[in-house]
């Protein structure tokens, strides 16, 4: 029983609650659902490690779903979970990843029409007779629909945060063997594109049978599609394939430079070489039949007269032209953030304590967080209204007193409300450090009340941070409409800096948007959107899509130190890094 299998049932136990119209505890089954999958050690261990106890020193899980917890790792089941599963016999783990789709439509979907799959769900739903139900009508028919599609279209592809720390782990283990002299991950895990379709490991060893043997018997084996001598290919338990090919050492730069990618990226390399009469292909780059290089990616570039391409460019994007004229940017670095401005607590919806996130913010590095907690009109989350936002000013104001190596600025994720207002007060905005601003609500406007409602909460003078700006959750929920251009346009004018959430499931701005934000000169900051201690660490997928969307050091303001940070803001220069 993985961390994620545990996490998907307490998920699955909240959705069962909010059908059932239960108060509170499903958001306590979310939060300990978060902190399992975000635990670094396997849960099975903490358990063996501590017993229950342990269980529940790990924040954000209670007494009650420790033991819960306990049960289903002592006896592979769980009779509270089980229980809710007889009353409501449907297809959950399906249904419940349709965007816009309910527990509470669920559930009513399932005791009028017996619903129980997606399929099912479809068909009601074409043959129109969930429009005449009572409180159903076309428009909720018509999001049904388009909720399934969505998810039918991107099926198959993965989150880069759910695949990447997967697959560095099965790295690591094939590099610890003896036979294995070298394993890089390639294809668009490399680039860090932000889904995944397959992931792809390189390896050099002279017994290549051995490293076969070895990875079709991984315990996250599921199927294998293929085993020979030079390349495998197999699907992970978690649906995920994973390609495995055994190169020779002499050409493994070219195998990695090819089985990067991107396709588009290798189409357009492997033209240059031709213009200048030579043949590049997985194997090397060749003169005739002589090989002129491919042991090195470096080399390859080189010879082709390009400076080296980092992988994150690599989407024949302009980056090959670039190369060859010495004009590639001095991309930001992984370690380059010293600080974080989106970042929630246990004041609404988050999992641990303010003090316990500056204290791991503080572990990994950080220099300051800016503590960002939902506003009222989120009702869900508990969001705070001027009273419990000043009453955490005073507290953060206590820890920064008390915490050395770590800075606390006060803030909030304002709503915008649909006129593009904001839900808090000016005067109270005027006492934060830092303002962020979010859109969480009436998403369905068109794109021009979107734009003029977001510009015109842009030009509130207290607002210093668009929070996750296109709104989109990937797989999962599109973008809203809005016009994207505009809303740069507006932050270079008014100073508002721009998000890039680095949150998994919304990276959001895209690449393509902030290369567009990059070149047209506005600031930019990548925030964890952290919910959990854990979370920090998605960071570095922030920086990743950054780094796609060409940007620099100077591009991304939490680079800075605190006091330079707060110095960037619309009335910063009031304000100093202290307490
Ligand atoms: P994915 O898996 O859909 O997220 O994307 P990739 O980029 O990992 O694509 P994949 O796994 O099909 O192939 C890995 C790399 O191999 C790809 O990025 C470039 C290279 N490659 C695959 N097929 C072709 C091809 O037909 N022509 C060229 N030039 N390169 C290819
Ligand atoms: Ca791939
Ligand atoms: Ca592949
Ligand atoms: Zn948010």
């Amino acid at each position: 029983m993985t961390n994620r299998d545990v996490a998907e049932i307490l998920r699955q136990i909240a959705f069962l609650l909010d059908m059932e119209g239960v108060e509170f505890k499903p958001r306590a089954y979310e939060k300990a659902a978060y902190a399992v999958e975000a635990l670094e050690e396997p849960i099975a261990e903490v358990y063996a490690r501590g017993g229950v106890k342990a269980l529940e020193a790990i924040p954000g899980v209670g007494k009650s779903i420790a033991q819960k917890i306990e049960e289903l790792l002592l006896t592979g089941r769980m009779a509270y979970y089980e229980e809710l599963r007889r009353k409501y016999p449907i297809d959950l783990a399906s249904l419940m990843g349709i965007e816009g789709v309910g527990p509470k439509t669920i559930r009513a979907l399932y005791e009028a029409l017996g619903i129980t799959t997606l399929d099912e769900l479809e068909q009601a739903a074409r043959q129109g007779r969930i429009r005449q139900l009572p409180r159903f009508g076309e428009k909720t028919e018509a999001a049904i629909l388009r909720g399934i599609e969505f998810l039918r279209r991107h099926g198959g592809r993965f989150l880069l945060g759910e695949v990447l720390p997967l697959m560095e782990d099965v790295r690591a283990r094939l590099a610890a063997l003896p036979e294995v002299e070298r394993v890089e991950i390639a294809g668009s895990l490399r680039r860090r594109k932000e889904t995944v379709g397959d992931a792809d490991l390189l390896v050099i060893s002279r017994r290549p049978e051995r490293v076969m043997e070895v990875f079709v018997s991984l315990p996250e084996v599921e199927h294998v599609y293929e085993r020979g001598e030079t390349r495998s290919r197999v699907k992970f338990r978690n649906g995920l394939d994973v390609d495995l090919r055994v190169v020779p050492r002499e050409s493994f730069g070219a195998a990695l430079q090819y089985f990067t990618g991107s396709k588009e990226h290798n189409i357009a390399l492997r033209r240059i070489a031709e213009r200048m009469g030579l043949k590049l292909n997985e194997y090397g780059l060749f003169r005739g039949e002589r090989r002129i290089a491919g042991r090195t990616e470096e080399e390859i570039y080189e010879a082709l007269g390009l400076s080296y391409i980092p992988p994150e460019l690599r989407e024949d994007r302009g980056e090959i032209e670039a190369a060859r004229q010495g004009r590639l940017p001095r991309l930001i670095e992984y370690g380059d953030l010293r600080g974080d401005l989106q970042v929630q607590t246990n004041w609404t919806d988050g999992a641990n304590s303010i003090e316990e996130m500056a204290l791991e913010a503080r572990r990994l590095g950080l220099q300051y967080i800016a503590i960002t907690d939902h506003t009222r009109s989120l009702a869900m989350t508990r969001g705070s209204d001027e009273a419990k936002l000043l009453e955490q000013v005073a507290e953060i104001r206590r820890l920064n007193r008390r915490l050395t190596g770590i800075r606390l600025l006060t803030g909030a994720e304002v709503n915008i409300r649909k006129d593009g207002t904001l839900d808090i007060r000016d005067d109270v905005l005027a006492q934060l450090d830092v303002v962020g601003i979010a859109v969480h609500s009436h998403f369905n406007l068109s794109r021009r009340e979107m734009t003029e409602r977001i510009v015109r909460a842009m030009r509130n003078p207290h607002a210093d941070i668009l929070f996750h700006p296109t709104g989109r959750v990937l797989l999962k929920r599109e973008p809203y409409e809005v016009d994207i251009d505009e809303i740069i346009r507006v932050a270079r004018e008014t100073g508002t800096i721009l998000e890039i959430d680095a949150y998994p499931e919304r990276l959001d701005l895209k690449d393509e948007h902030i290369r567009k934000a990059v070149e047209a000169g506005v600031k930019l900051v990548i925030d964890s959107d952290a919910h959990h201690v854990g979370h920090f660490r998605v960071l570095s997928y922030g920086i990743a899509q950054a780094r796609r969307g060409w940007a620099r050091r100077e591009d991304i303001l939490n680079t800075l130190s605190c006091e330079e940070f707060l110095a960037h803001l619309k009335d910063g220069r009031k304000r100093r890094c202290r307490a």
